[in-house]
């Protein structure tokens, strides 16, 4: 025999539904047993691998060459079965056709592309948290704080017009549980998929983009030649689909860590150049996007298990962000920790471009809120919302004691 064929190993196989609604409201049980069964575990009723060890989903993040994203980053194979849109040019599509839509945002939200943004965001957080202020004490922070900010603050960077922008949220709702299996929650979306697509490529044509808006940005790059003019409008398709779900629950989450710890948040409050690191941190431990999927470009072997050319591996981000060989101490929210290195944003070429974003929002929020308010405690049970992808809430019950 050869050495290869010695050291292959038959991988665990688990019947477990990880997008089982009650799965998806409380994943970590699932996550646990699939980082104590084994680096790679087969997951019968998909007929699929599934990484959720640190070592494995960060190494195969970052091997794009044997982990492509051209066949979809859902479990359905574009090889094989028509997408239910026009494939991302950015998260569903690999290098060399990835690289020059990925440029061109990537220097639409650069660090210094958001220079201009810091003051007019912090008047809108300081804004929002206003008005919850003055509606009393106790308040529901999903929609007043963790939908509200974003949707004050992004919409109009983007370049998009006053109408329509309630669909923005059902839009990426629908988009994220579409990475998932053909289940309940895909069926429950179905009604509104042709209204709701059809607002939002209505929104990517240049007519709509605000001059000088990002959207606008990634049309001009089209007018210099680093784009086509057929990939503009699905460049801005990408910041609509991924910029705003992600942003509220990863804020929800965010928030929900800080009520839920007094301590980190007296923390915050301290030292207020923590918002950052807060924001990060409750992206480990909550990984607002739990899962995403690879295709084996070729038989690959990890940790000596063969996974089959042309099939699917489900990454779980959410238990590599919680793997105990990784994290000490994984389970618990901790501003005093170093959580960088963490896959809630992915790993290597397709790392989240909108990261940047996303933590001047929460830094401007954070920064909002750790002024005005002296105590933040839970004040009721929060509700979770199932999704195929994201973990996401529907409501937040805080009470506050401001500051006087
Ligand atoms: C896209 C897209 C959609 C959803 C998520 C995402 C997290 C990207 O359309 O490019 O990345």
């Amino acid at each position: 025999m050869t050495e290869a064929l010695e050291r292959a190993v038959v991988p665990p196989v688990s019947d477990a539904d990880p997008f089982d609604h009650d799965i998806l409201l409380d994943p970590e049980p699932l996550h646990q047993a699939l980082r104590e069964a084994g680096p790679v575990v087969y997951l019968s009723r998909y007929d699929v691998h599934a990484l959720s060890r640190y070592e494995h989903v960060h190494a195969a993040l970052l091997d794009w060459q044997h982990f492509e994203s051209g066949a979809g980053a859902g479990l359905s194979n574009f090889r094989h079965e028509k997408p239910w849109r026009p494939p991302s040019l950015l998260l569903e599509a690999d290098p060399p056709l990835h690289d020059a839509p990925r440029r061109v945002l990537r220097e639409v939200l650069a660090p210094p592309a958001l220079r201009g943004l810091r003051e007019g965001w912090s008047a809108v957080a300081e804004e929002t948290v206003d008005r919850v202020l003055a509606a009393g004490t106790e308040f529901d922070a999903f929609p007043a704080l963790a939908e509200a900010f974003p949707l004050r603050a992004f919409p109009d960077v983007v370049g998009l017009g006053p109408d329509g922008r309630e669909n923005l949220l059902p839009y990426g709702n629908m988009v994220f549980n579409a990475f998932g299996p053909r289940n309940d929650l895909v069926e429950a979306d179905a009604p509104r998929l042709a209204g709701l697509s059809a607002w939002v490529n209505a929104q990517c044509q240049r007519e709509a983009l605000r001059e000088g808006s990002f959207g606008a940005q990634i049309w001009a790059a089209a007018d210099r030649g680093d784009l086509t003019y057929e990939q503009a409008p699905l460049v801005v398709r990408s910041v609509l689909s991924a910029g705003f779900d992600t942003t509220v629950h990863g804020l929800a989450a965010c928030l929900y860590a800080l009520a839920a710890h007094p301590v980190e948040w007296q923390r915050l409050r301290e030292r207020p150049e923590l918002a950052r690191v807060a924001f990060d941190e409750a992206i480990r431990w909550q990984s607002p996007v739990q899962t995403f999927f690879r295709t084996a470009t070729a038989d690959v072997t990890v940790a000596g298990a063969v996974i089959p050319k042309g099939t699917k591996i489900l990454m779980f981000l959410g238990a590599a962000n919680r793997d105990p060989v990784r994290w000490h101490d994984p389970d618990r929210f901790d501003l005093t920790r170093d959580p960088s290195g963490h896959v809630g944003f992915g790993m290597g070429i397709h790392q989240c471009v909108g990261q940047h974003v996303a933590r001047l929002e929460a830094e401007a929020l954070l920064s909002a809120l750790a002024r005005r308010v002296e105590h933040l405690e839970l004040a009721g049970t929060p509700r979770r919302h199932p999704n195929n992808t994201l973990r996401s809430w529907t409501c937040l019950p805080l009470r506050i004691r401001p500051v006087a």
